[in-house]
């Protein structure tokens, strides 16, 4: 296992391999064997390209190669941060076989972020488009190479072969296929990012045994075959679209995905149509602008037989409203980057589907539902949600002092979500009990803003709350305790300095308020429920506390 990450205990891992989750199988050698099964398949659609199966593979030995030839070597750590393109996926494949190990960014993010992650993981290189959606993600790289030494690599993904000086296209990262060692299905593969409760968020391991198993059994929950073709509209840097089971879920039946990215939902309508997409997955957000907008779609939508809905919470009624617009089988997705699945199942019956978020995935998933001191509370009432299974993690990467915090002694990952458990075994999300805003799908570290907050802007305190929202669901709220009345810098100056800092646009804050103190709970500890009712309030009413 890779230094600074935390195993399963071998006994565990015994059951594991005799349960049969866990093959022995690495990701690479699996690529391999559907190269063999589906060869001229069509593995990835992206506008006018089209890539089989074996193409696909013989494109990812040739990077691999070309990874080498660039200095990777076996354990470095190399950042992909590209959107849904094909390069994607070849990219991580081909860093997987020259024994690297891919640490997922956000194509969202920005150096604030970046910085972070190159300095956690260690990283040596990292792979970014040249330029997207207008933003230019080669002087960003620039800059968090002057302040990351160990950064050695940046690969550029354009269309055009100019790159920053020093910097390397990535249609150079070619060579003549060589012969690599196969990675060790046991350690870690990649890196997948937390929500975060934290100042930043911290890396995931995943190990080639456990996402293996989870690619595979949930493309089994989701009856998944040859015959079906995946739209990949969320972000595929998320574990969602990318193996829940999303893209690699589909390669391993031999599917069809099509790489759309955050498409409007008339594009992604076009595509349903034209490529005859039998299933995707949404984050509610989408999933409202998706069964708005299929009343007003000219185009066929009848192959739809699957729209996936998770990473934040559906109401039951817009639940209710998906199957009749889209005519298609809802299925709610409850589900983490750190392991643990839960579905809805197409036995279900539409009262359980619309109105719970499904069991768990596997028989090896333990769950235990407690209160504040760690013991099981009755059957239905609501708890804290524990879990641990043969693909959620023991730890996260280089982070002992969090881990003492989130996991218990005998191995569980406090989830941070407040569930209970139905008469029929299946799960409610009743709240979360960590401090995270989920902003149309997009996680939100409030402490990572406070201390944003309070670093770059003249106030004494900051908590940011989430304020209720139709259609993100929730927005963000910054609430500050000026340093100096009449010093209350308003939510555009707010902005322009975080952005300044190089902070991810979908983190600045929607509103600012301002209170001369913050509410305290008898602990001490700033009571973010009576804040959030009083600023949503206070919003309301229009009395200008908030701007
Ligand atoms: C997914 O993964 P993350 O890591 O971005 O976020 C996990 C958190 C959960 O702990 C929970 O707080 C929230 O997102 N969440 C939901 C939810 N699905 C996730 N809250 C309410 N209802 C749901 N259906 O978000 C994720 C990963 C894999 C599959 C699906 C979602």
């Amino acid at each position: 296992m890779l230094a600074g990450c935390t195993g399963w205990p071998d006994e565990t891992a015994e059951t594991y391999r005799a349960s049969g989750y866990w093959r022995g199988e690495s990701l690479t050698s699996l690529l391999r064997s559907w190269a063999r099964a589906y060869g001229e398949r069509t593995s990835l659609v992206h506008g006018e390209r089209r890539i089989s199966y074996a193409e696909l593979d013989a494109l990812v030995d040739r990077s691999a190669a070309g990874f080498r030839a660039h200095g990777i070597t076996p354990g470095d750590r190399v950042v992909l941060q590209l959107p849904n393109v094909p390069e994607f996926v070849v990219v991580y494949f081909a860093l997987l076989r020259a024994g690297a190990h891919p640490v997922f960014a956000l194509a969202a993010h920005r150096a604030n972020e970046i910085r972070h992650l190159c300095q956690v993981s260690g990283a040596v290189g990292h792979v970014i488009p040249k330029r997207h959606l207008g933003f230019d993600f080669e002087a960003m790289a620039e800059q968090v190479q002057t302040d990351t030494p160990g950064l050695r690599s940046v690969f550029v993904l354009t269309s055009d072969e100019e790159v920053a000086d020093g910097f390397v296209p990535l249609s150079e990262v070619d060579a003549d296929p060589v012969d690599l060692p196969e990675p060790d299905a046991s350690d870690v593969a990649f890196f997948l990012l937390s929500g975060g409760t934290t100042a930043m968020p911290k890396l995931i391991p995943r190990t080639h045994d456990d996402y293996a198993y989870q690619i595979r059994a949930s493309a089994r929950v989701c009856r998944l075959s040859a015959e079906d073709v995946y739209l990949a509209v969320l972000p595929i840097e998320f574990n969602f679209p990318w193996g829940c089971p999303g893209v690699l879920g589909t390669l391993d039946v031999g599917g069809t995905v099509v790489l759309a990215g955050e498409a409007v939902a008339e594009d992604c309508f076009a595509l349903v149509e034209r490529e005859g997409v039998t299933f995707t997955s949404l984050v509610p957000t989408l999933a409202r602008l998706w069964v708005d907008e299929a009343r007003w779609t000219r185009r066929d939508l009848s192959s739809l037989r699957l729209v996936q809905v998770g990473g934040a919470r559906l109401t039951p009624q817009l639940a209710a409203r998906v199957q009749p617009a889209l005519g298609c089988r809802l299925q709610q997705v409850f589900g983490m980057a750190e392991g643990l699945l839960c579905f809805t199942r197409d036995t279900d019956d539409d009262d359980t589907v619309v109105t719970t978020q499904g069991s768990p995935m596997s028989p090896g998933d333990e769950i235990r539902v407690v209160d504040d001191a760690d013991q099981e509370v009755p059957a239905g009432r609501p708890g804290h949600l524990l879990v641990r299974g043969p693909y959620t993690l023991r730890g996260y990467f280089r982070a002992p002092e969090h881990n003492a915090h989130a996991f218990t002694d005998d191995g569980y990952y406090r989830t941070g979500d407040i569930v209970r458990h139905t008469a029929e075994g299946n799960l409610v999300v009743e709240g979360r009990a960590k401090d995270v805003i989920i902003r149309g799908g997009d996680k939100i570290s409030a402490a990572e803003i406070e201390e944003l907050l309070l670093d770059h802007l003249d106030v004494v305190q900051a908590a940011v709350v989430g304020l209720p929202d139709e259609l993100l669901g929730e927005r963000t709220c910054a609430v500050l305790v000026a340093a100096a009345a009449g010093n209350r810098p308003d939510l555009p100056q707010v902005k322009r300095a975080l952005h300044a800092r190089g902070v991810a646009e979908y983190k600045l804050p929607d509103r600012v308020a301002y209170v001369d103190a913050l509410p305290l709970t008898p602990l001490g500890k700033v009571d973010k429920k009576a804040l959030a009712a009083r600023v949503a309030v206070t919003a309301s009413s229009g009395k200008g506390l908030c701007t």
